[in-house]
C-alpha cells in the first residue's frame, strides 16, 4: 500500500495534506531553507480588505483560514483574514474604532507610528479581557505614510502578533497625492512575517532559552498572512509598502534579479528625495516605501522579493555560526528551530505576465526630485537622555531595569525637544521603538557608524546593533500622557525590555 493510499484510509489526506506529495506536490512546490521542507503549492498573494472610517469594528477572534492552497491554519486575527484588514485614513480625519475581544485571553491594539491620545495608544494596562470591547478615538494628525497596528498585550505581544494580530494602517494626504505614485493595483501593502509551520498547519511559538535571548525565528515566510505567495504583475512600476512584522528577524530586502529598489519613504512617510539602493535592512517594526520597476523583465519571467543572507549580527558570532547553526549549536533544526537570523529567505514571487506601456509615473527619474519634505523642528534640545540596552542572565533590561507596568521611568515636559541616545551594550540587535513620536536619526557611533539611506526620514523605530550608539532628536508635542519605549524584538519586549514615559 502506498503512502497516499494509507493516508486516505486514515482519513488524513484532506485534513493534514502537508507531507511530501500528498496531495499538493506540484511544479510550483518549493523548498525553503537549508533542510528539506514539505512541498506545498503556492498561493496567490492576497491584499487584506480595506476598512475606512469614520467608524468601524475590529473583532479579534480565532479563525481557521487558508494560508496556502488546501492548507488551513488556526490564526488569531482582528478580522476575517489571516491578518487584520488594512485601515485607510486621510490626514485630518477622525476614526472611531471598536476592538471586540473574542480571543480566549486579554488583548489590546497599538497603532504603531501614529501619534494618538494616551487612551488610544494601546498601553498594556488598557488591555481588555476576553468578551470585552475597547473604543478608540483617533484623530489622524500624522502625515501620509505606512503605519501599522498590532497586539500590545502584556507578555503576550509576541505570540498574538505572530498568530495574526497585526495589520497595515495607511494614511494618505494631499501632499502625497500630488506625486501620483503608483496606485490601485500598482500599490501593494505587504506585511511580512516568519513563522514555524507544523505538519498539521499550526503556527508553533515556544521560544526556548537561547531564543528568549536572541529571538524567535520562523522557518516559513508569510506575506499578508499567506505562505510564500505569488503575485502576477505587469511590465511597469509598482509601489511596495513593506512592513517588517516578524517577531525578531532583520530583513535585508532585495530583488532576486539584482535590480535596484527606489526608496521613497520610511516609517513616517515620504522622504525628501528618493534614493536608489540595492537592498534595505528592515528590523521588526520598521517600514520602507519603495518603487520597483518591472519594465525590463521579460514577460513570462519571475522576480522575487527576498531577504538576502548576512553575517550573524550577534556579537561574537561569526559568519560560520550564522549559517544554519544559530545560537543553538545544532539545537536549531533538531529542536524545530527556524532559519537563523541572517539566513536567506524568499518572501514573495512576482510573475511578470503582462506587457504594458509604462505610465508617466513609471519613470524613476521623475521620482528623483523632491517628494515631500517633512516639517521638522529646529528647536535646540532641552536635554539628552541615555538609554542603555543590555541582555544578560536571561534578562533584557533598559538602564538596568525590566518593565514595571506601574513605574514611571521618564517624565518629559510637554512640547520639549530632547536627544535620546540608545546604547546597545548587549550581544544582540535591538530595534528601539518610541510610541507617540516620529524622531530624526541624528548620528550613529560604532558599528555601522553612519545613518542608513532608509533612516533619513521621520522614524519611530531604529535598529541599534551590538556596540552601536544611536542618537535621535525627539519632540514631545502631540499629547500629554503615559506612553512606552521598548525593544521591538517581540521576545525581548515580552521579557520586559520596555519602559514607561510620561509627557506632562
Ligand atoms: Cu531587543
Amino acid at each position: 500500500m502506498d503512502r497516499r493510499h494509507l493516508l486516505r484510509l486514515l482519513g488524513t489526506a484532506t485534513a493534514a495534506p502537508l507531507f511530501d506529495g500528498v496531495p499538493f506536490l506540484s511544479a510550483l512546490g518549493d523548498t525553503i531553507g537549508a533542510s528539506p521542507r514539505p512541498r506545498l503549492a503556492r498561493a496567490p498573494l492576497r491584499l487584506a480588505p480595506v476598512v475606512r472610517g469614520p467608524e468601524f469594528t475590529l473583532r479579534a477572534q480565532e479563525r481557521v483560514v487558508e494560508i496556502a492552497p488546501g492548507v488551513n491554519a488556526r490564526v488569531w486575527s482582528p478580522g476575517d483574514g489571516p491578518v487584520g484588514p488594512t485601515v485607510e485614513a486621510r490626514a485630518g480625519e477622525r476614526l472611531k474604532i471598536r476592538l471586540e475581544n473574542a480571543l480566549p485571553e486579554h488583548t489590546i491594539l497599538h497603532w504603531h507610528g501614529l501619534r494618538v491620545p494616551e487612551a488610544a495608544d494601546g498601553h498594556p494596562r488598557l488591555a481588555i479581557a476576553s468578551g470585552q470591547h475597547y473604543d478608540y478615538d483617533i484623530p489622524i494628525i500624522d502625515r501620509a505614510g505606512t503605519y501599522w497596528y498590532h497586539s500590545h498585550a502584556h507578555h503576550r505581544t509576541g505570540i498574538q502578533a505572530y498568530r495574526g494580530m497585526a495589520g497595515l494602517f495607511i494614511v494618505r494626504d494631499e501632499h502625497e497625492s500630488q506625486w501620483q505614485l503608483p496606485a490601485g493595483a500598482h500599490e501593494l501593502p505587504l506585511l511580512i512575517q516568519d513563522r514555524r509551520l507544523t505538519p498539521t498547519g499550526e503556527f508553533e511559538y515556544n521560544p526556548v532559552m537561547h531564543e528568549v535571548m536572541e529571538g524567535y525565528f520562523g522557518d516559513t515566510p508569510f506575506v499578508n498572512g499567506i505562505r510564500l505567495p505569488i503575485h502576477d504583475v505587469e511590465t511597469t512600476t509598482y509601489r511596495l509598502r513593506l512592513v517588517n512584522a516578524t517577531t525578531s528577524r532583520i530583513l535585508r530586502l532585495a530583488l532576486s534579479n539584482g535590480a535596484s529598489l527606489q526608496l521613497i519613504g520610511g516609517d513616517g512617510g515620504l522622504f525628501e528625495r528618493s534614493e536608489t539602493v540595492d537592498s534595505i535592512d528592515l528590523a521588526t517594526g520598521e517600514r520602507a516605501d519603495v518603487l520597483v520597476d518591472f519594465s525590463k523583465v521579460p514577460v513570462g519571467q519571475s522576480v522575487s522579493l527576498v531577504s538576502q543572507p548576512f553575517p550573524s549580527p550577534v556579537n561574537g558570532m561569526g559568519m560560520g555560526m550564522g549559517r544554519g547553526m544559530g545560537m543553538g549549536m545544532g539545537m536549531g533544526r533538531m529542536g524545530g528551530g527556524g532559519i537563523p537570523q541572517g539566513g536567506a529567505m524568499t518572501l514573495l514571487e512576482f510573475r511578470v505576465v503582462h506587457g504594458v506601456t509604462p505610465k508617466p509615473w513609471a519613470s524613476p527619474l521623475a521620482m528623483a526630485r523632491t517628494l515631500a519634505p517633512p516639517e521638522r523642528s529646529t528647536r535646540s534640545p532641552a536635554r539628552t537622555r541615555t538609554f542603555r540596552f543590555d541582555s544578560m542572565a536571561m534578562q533584557h533590561t533598559i538602564n538596568g531595569r525590566t518593565f514595571d507596568m506601574e513605574r514611571m521611568d521618564v517624565t518629559i515636559p510637554f512640547g520639549e525637544t530632547e536627544i535620546w541616545q540608545f546604547e546597545n551594550a548587549s550581544p544582540f540587535p535591538h530595534p528601539v521603538h518610541v510610541h507617540e513620536v516620529q524622531f530624526d536619526v541624528m548620528q550613529r557611533i560604532g558599528g555601522r557608524g553612519r545613518i542608513m539611506p532608509w533612516e533619513r526620514g521621520p522614524k519611530d523605530t531604529v535598529l541599534v546593533m551590538p556596540g552601536e550608539q544611536v542618537r535621535v532628536r525627539v519632540i514631545f508635542d502631540a499629547y500629554r500622557g503615559r506612553f512606552l519605549m521598548h525593544c521591538h524584538n517581540l521576545v525581548h519586549e515580552d521579557a520586559g525590555m520596555m519602559l514607561n514615559f510620561e509627557i506632562v
